[in-house]
């Protein structure tokens, strides 16, 4: 089967869209120590190239130059030598290169950037530096969004840098972020096609998703990846989240609730109903999922998190839009799923819910109280209504509560609020969190963002962050779905 579809995958590779940038920028004579900065006027993603000349001799010695990619105005001057993160240092996008002869120099590796930083390092006499050029590349194409018809500017700068960031990690594959990782995550890939139902309409570019994730080695215990690699060859990651693995299971019931598309969905669903008796496997005597290592649960980048509610609530979604998904098509296995709901359901109100403190403090979670089980409990349908709403700002406003670090987390905070049918404070919220972003400047929505606190990093220094990640992209979705409902 894994060579079945991989060549579905294949078929489904989609060609990427092109488009020169220039770069409004005189000719530039530069000598050792000189530098400059150009600027692309957005944030793009692909290559680069200029022209090297000589102003009145001939250069008779290579030039060696110092070229940085940055993703933000922050990043120009920021000593990449300094950097002292969890992750490889070779992330960041710097190049010492050497050229030999005048003329057209092209850069071959692609970049992420909104700036770029010349340093002339060596030269033998003074240089020229002309004819910038920046080629973009996605495979998102921007004449298949429809116009966004509300009122609210807010909103619409807010959706604009939204549609932004997905369009740059819109590659051969959906990438998490140009700049870092670039690769296929699960739960960024679930929330990516998401919104691209909503924007770009790529839907051979999701099929594309599915049928590589399809085609990926499995646990022992018969889990899929996190994420994996196809390109140049395929190669399945090696880390195994379990709510990841759940979110290509939603990844996958979407795709066929907005496109309609049964022979994919049947196509990859074997692979799901062997996954869903792996989790069905990791069930314990009280009905509650519960995975050996707290480490194989992601939620969100917050280290202090006990997660065993919020994975409860990733199941309890899962297994809800699953049996939606194959109640439409007429499927037997509807009520399979279905049956699991409630008993997962009814697991989660006896040994979860904390019926004196009415909160999810539980044994399982050290008794710890957070937003994120409040989140995802609403999310799996074990509270509802004004109760879950004051449950939910009573856990946001408590100080000692861990905070929500990423966008990825705030987007599932949304959609609980919608849920709860808290449209105009998820707007509200969406304005406050994203809004911020943007007022401070953003191209593009941040890996990782906790207002006031921009040295917070997952990998111990924000300079590997990614500021353009694709979990982040969501208000698009959020805006133009109630965009709809109104029309
Ligand atoms: C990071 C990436 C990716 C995310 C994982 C869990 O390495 O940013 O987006 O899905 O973590």
């Amino acid at each position: 089967m894994k060579e079945y579809y991989l060549k579905k995958a294949d078929e489904n590779l989609p060609e990427l869209i092109y488009e020169k940038i220039r770069i409004a920028s005189e000719a530039r004579e530069l000598f050792r120590g000189d530098s400059i900065v150009l600027d692309l006027g957005d944030y793009y993603v692909g290559r680069f190239s200029f022209v090297l000349g000589y102003k009145d001799m001939y250069l008779d010695a290579p030039v060696r130059l110092c070229i940085k990619f940055c993703e933000t105005k922050e990043e120009i001057d920021t000593d990449f030598s300094t950097y002292h993160g969890a992750l490889c240092a070779s992330w960041l996008q710097e190049e010492i290169i050497n050229i030999d002869m005048i003329g057209e120099y092209k850069m071959l590796r692609r970049y992420a950037a909104r700036y770029i930083k010349i340093s002339v390092v060596y030269t033998p006499r003074i240089l020229t530096l002309s004819d910038f050029v920046f080629t973009s590349e996605t495979s998102a194409d921007v004449s298949s969004v429809e116009k966004l018809e509300i009122d609210d500017l807010e909103l619409c700068l807010i959706d604009k840098v939204a549609r932004n960031t997905l369009k740059n990690c819109m590659h051969r594959v959906f990438e998490d972020g140009p700049k870092r990782d670039r690769r296929l995550w699960a739960s960024d890939f679930r929330l990516q096609a998401l919104t691209n139902h909503y924007t770009f309409k790529n839907s051979a570019l999701v099929r594309r998703c599915l049928y590589l994730f399809a085609a990926a080695d499995r646990s022992e215990d018969g889990f899929l990846p996190a994420y994996l690699y196809e390109n140049p060859n395929f190669f399945s990651g090696t880390w195994y989240l379990r709510d990841f693995a759940l979110n290509y299971v939603n990844a996958l019931s979407d795709y066929y609730m907005h496109i309609g598309d049964s022979e994919t969905f049947l196509d990859i669903y074997p692979v799901v109903k062997e996954m869903m008796e792996a989790f069905a496997a990791e069930i314990d005597e009280n009905g509650i999922l519960v995975t050996e290592k707290q480490g194989n649960i992601f939620i969100d980048w917050q280290g202090e998190l006990k997660k065993t509610a919020s994975l409860q609530g990733v199941y309890l979604y899962t297994l809800e839009k699953l049996s939606s998904a194959l109640a439409r098509l007429g499927h037997e296995d509807a009520e399979l799923y279905n049956s699991r709901y409630e008993s997962a359901k009814t697991a989660a109100l006896r040994h979860l819910y904390n019926a004196n403190e009415n909160n999810f403090a539980n044994a399982y979670d050290e008794y710890q109280v957070n937003i994120h089980s409040v989140v995802w409990m609403i999310l799996g349908g074990v509270v509802s209504g004004e109760g879950a709403w004051e449950m939910l700002l009573r856990v946001m406003n408590d100080e000692k509560c861990p905070k929500i670090v990423t966008p990825y987390m705030n987007h599932y905070l949304v959609e609980a609020m919608m849920k709860l049918g808290k449209e105009k404070e998820a707007m509200e919220h969406i304005k406050s969190f994203w809004g911020l972003m943007v007022k401070q400047g953003a191209d593009a929505f941040y890996e990782v963002f906790v207002p006031g606190h921009p040295e917070v990093s997952p990998y111990l220094d924000p300079m590997i962050n990614s500021m353009c990640h694709a979990w982040s992209c969501t208000p698009s979705y959020f805006i133009r779905k109630q965009a709809q409902g109104h029309l």
